[in-house]
């Protein structure tokens, strides 16, 4: 005898009516999750996640217990179908409960910190570190060895914190074989794989939301934003609802000092709803970069304890720099996909499967409004048909609910095969939805999927199958930006790797209008012009499957300004009477012209931008005037022009009346007589009477540029 809940026959009841008043036939299909959502979680069941980005590609590690496995996706929401490796495992070593292992990425290799007891001691527990053979994170591992500080006292957790191009070991730890309490401690690392020098306490457990269930600081995680420094971290039981979240800014100059980092008195993240106990997370953003997003677990149901799964969340900024991660989302509520990312998932909606011997229920919450429940009969299936281009394993994600007291199950027979077991926790009722996933192995074509009652009572809603294309990964070298601001000064080489899950990959091809035209990748693509580029990519598979498509962008600036000097024109000669004002433009049509790095010397001395230089005062013959100027990004270029001065008989007449003016020759006689002199070609007795008058009615100075330009005359006659 089966024992239905009651709430599923009051709704058996509304449909038997809905139908009988024909409403049922004629109602549009209303999905309640839209193209652009998803639902948490993203990984049915795991804790400790940590995700990265790295070349458009999202790697994700989580505590698998007796090894350390990364799964590989080219989203967020699809991180649990993509291919997975387990790059490190306990096999041959001591070690038990492997525990929150994080990926970091340092100078071309990858290193994996996890933690680890001995023999399942839990008090042995300490970090260790493993390295990359190569710039991939699926490459192969080598375990390098423990990390740690002088004290060696219990460890888990570690994280790195890069600090003014310094590095920074974050873990919580107890403070002594007698003080268990878990704080977190920060000690100073001299290379990746070695802690420099003894820990600091930074933080310990003493909120009421830190110690309610029992007093822990764990699962420290940076998060640097906009000049800020935060640590996130794990506070409480990790095993109670109480789990959640708190902070820590980095308010002084100096990592290590206790008293540089200020706590945040409330939690930042925390219960809400039907999530509990949301904690020990990681950060990472959308795959266009203009979103970020928190990584995170919560306990399946109520009082779920260490039945955790994975869940991703946006968040944003406050105006005065803090995180604002708001309050988790429930797995019930469709979430809109991070930017630039479509759902790689076939939805197939149980209420639209073949069914026999149950009955469509209508729920708010659920995917189209409806679920097929009454899956409680020996003859009760729902049979799902699936399509599929390429043969091989999918991860079957599965939206149901549970609202019993316990675990329930179905049985699930793909093509008629042999049944494998799909555990449903519960879900805390039976309007409350999650996701289970399943492997399962599908062929090219049409296969069926069908689900059969087990053990319990679960209700399904949904059954999605993942859209396994190929996953490209985008390199730029250099690495990184090696110019001022972002930019890159030096030639950039895009090479793009694909690689595909389940086939092969057909072709990879890119973009650089933007997606208006593609051209087939072949080798690697090097860029030597300025500009800022957003190059789009995607690989297709040999089923002809188009992977999403991804951008990377970078900002090239290898020229120096472009310098146009209009005065003094090059090679030209001016008569020494003449006033002349440099003027010249400098202009860089990438990064900009740094205005605070234009210089200009005149014969070597600097000259001042805008100041009138009368030529009687350089000397007479050639002169330089060279132009310096850099760009935003530190690119620096110069042009120099050659001019020259020379001296006439109409310069010495237009010096005298200058001089004359500015009372250098003080008489207007001698003035005069000085002109006449040199209207009669006179040079020589305008010399001699200059010589007479130097210091008396003419200035010493202005005698002297009378009496070199008239010299120099004399020498041409
Ligand atoms: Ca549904
Ligand atoms: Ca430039």
């Amino acid at each position: 005898m089966v024992s239905k809940p009651v709430r599923k026959s009051a709704l058996f009841v509304l449909s038997v009516v809905l139908i009988l008043l024909g409403l049922a036939t004629s109602e549009q299909t209303s999905y309640a999750a839209s193209a652009g959502t998803f639902y948490n979680p993203i990984v049915s069941s795991g804790a400790d996640p940590w995700m990265i980005q790295y070349n458009g590609v999202y790697y994700l590690t989580r505590t698998t217990g007796n090894n350390v496995t990364i799964w590989k996706s080219d989203s967020i929401s699809g991180v649990e179908s993509g291919p997975k490796v387990t790059v490190w495992s306990n096999a041959n070593t001591a070690f038990k409960d492997i525990w929150a292992p994080e990926l970091h990425y340092y100078d071309g290799y990858w290193y994996i910190y996890f933690s680890a007891d001995e023999n399942g001691v839990g008090a042995t527990h300490r970090m260790y570190v493993l390295k990359s053979a190569t710039s991939d994170p699926f490459s192969k591992y080598t375990f390098i060895g423990q990390l740690t500080d002088p004290s060696d006292l219990w460890a888990i957790d570690g994280t790195v914190l890069t600090y003014n191009d310094r590095l920074y070991f974050i873990w919580s730890g107890w403070n002594s074989e007698t003080d268990k309490v878990q704080r977190l401690f920060i000690a100073p690392m001299d290379s990746p794989t070695h802690i420099s020098g003894n820990r600091v306490l930074i933080s310990s457990p003493t909120y009421s939301w830190e110690t309610s269930a029992k007093a822990i600081n764990e699962g420290p995680e940076v998060l640097q934003h906009g000049g800020k420094t935060f640590i996130v971290y794990s506070a409480n039981s990790s095993a109670s609802n109480a789990y959640c979240l708190g902070m820590l800014t980095l308010e002084g100059a100096d990592p290590l000092d206790p008293a540089a980092w200020v706590k945040t008195e409330t939690p930042v993240f925390k219960s809400a709803g039907i999530v509990y106990g949301p904690g020990h997370n990681s950060f990472t953003q959308s795959v266009d970069g203009t979103e970020d997003w928190i990584i995170y677990h919560a306990a399946k149901f109520n009082g779920a304890g260490w039945t955790r799964n994975v869940r991703a969340q946006k968040f944003s900024w406050n105006a005065d720099g803090t995180p604002n991660f708001g309050t988790p989302v429930s797995t019930d509520l469709p979430m809109a996909l991070p930017s630039g990312e479509t759902l790689q998932r076939t939805t197939y909606e149980a209420e639209q499967a073949a069914t026999t011997n149950t009955l469509v229920v209508n729920e708010a919450n659920a995917s189209g409004g409806k679920v097929v429940g009454h899956i409680d009969y020996a003859d009760s299936s729902v049979q799902f048909n699936v399509q599929v281009p390429v043969s091989g394993n999918y991860t079957m994600y599965v939206r149901y609910d549970n609202g019993t007291a316990g675990d329930s199950t179905h049985n699930v027979s793909v093509n008629n095969g042999t049944a494998k077991t799909i555990t449903y926790p519960k879900t805390g009722g039976w309007v409350y939805q999650s996701i289970a996933t399943l492997s399962v192995a599908l062929k090219a074509g049409s296969n069926t999927i069908q689900f059969t009652k087990g053990t319990g009572f679960a209700e399904l809603d949904c059954i999605q199958i993942p859209v396994i294309t190929p996953i490209t990964s985008a390199a730029l070298s250099p690495e990184a930006p090696n110019g001022q601001q972002g930019w890159y000064t030096t030639p950039v080489t895009l090479c793009l790797s694909a690689t595909d899950q389940l086939t092969s990959v057909a072709n990879t091809v890119y973009s650089l209008d933007g997606g208006n035209t593609w051209q087939t990748y072949t080798a690697p693509i090097r860029f030597d012009q300025d500009g800022t580029y957003a190059v789009a990519y995607r690989s297709a598979d040999i089923a002809g499957q188009e992977e999403m498509v991804k951008t990377v962008s970078f900002k090239l600036d290898v020229t120096a300004p472009a310098i146009d000097i209009a005065m003094p024109e090059d090679g030209r000669s001016y008569e020494d009477c003449v006033e002349l004002t440099p003027s010249m433009t400098t202009t860089d049509t990438a990064s900009g012209v740094d205005p605070i790095k234009t210089t200009v010397t005149l014969d070597t001395y600097a000259y001042k931008l805008g100041t009138t230089v009368p030529l009687y005062t350089l000397s007479l013959g050639q002169h330089t005037l060279t132009v310096s100027s850099a760009d935003r990004v530190g690119n620096t270029g110069s042009k120099t022009v050659v001019f020259q001065t020379v001296a006439t008989v109409d310069s010495l007449k237009a010096l005298v009346a200058r001089f004359a003016k500015s009372k250098a020759i003080d008489n207007d006689g001698i003035a005069n007589s000085l002109q006449a002199k040199l209207n009669n070609d006179s040079l020589q007795s305008f010399v001699n009477e200059v010589q007479a008058q130097d210091g008396k009615h003419i200035s010493h100075e202005a005698a002297n540029v009378l009496l070199r330009d008239a010299s120099s005359l004399l020498l041409q006659h």
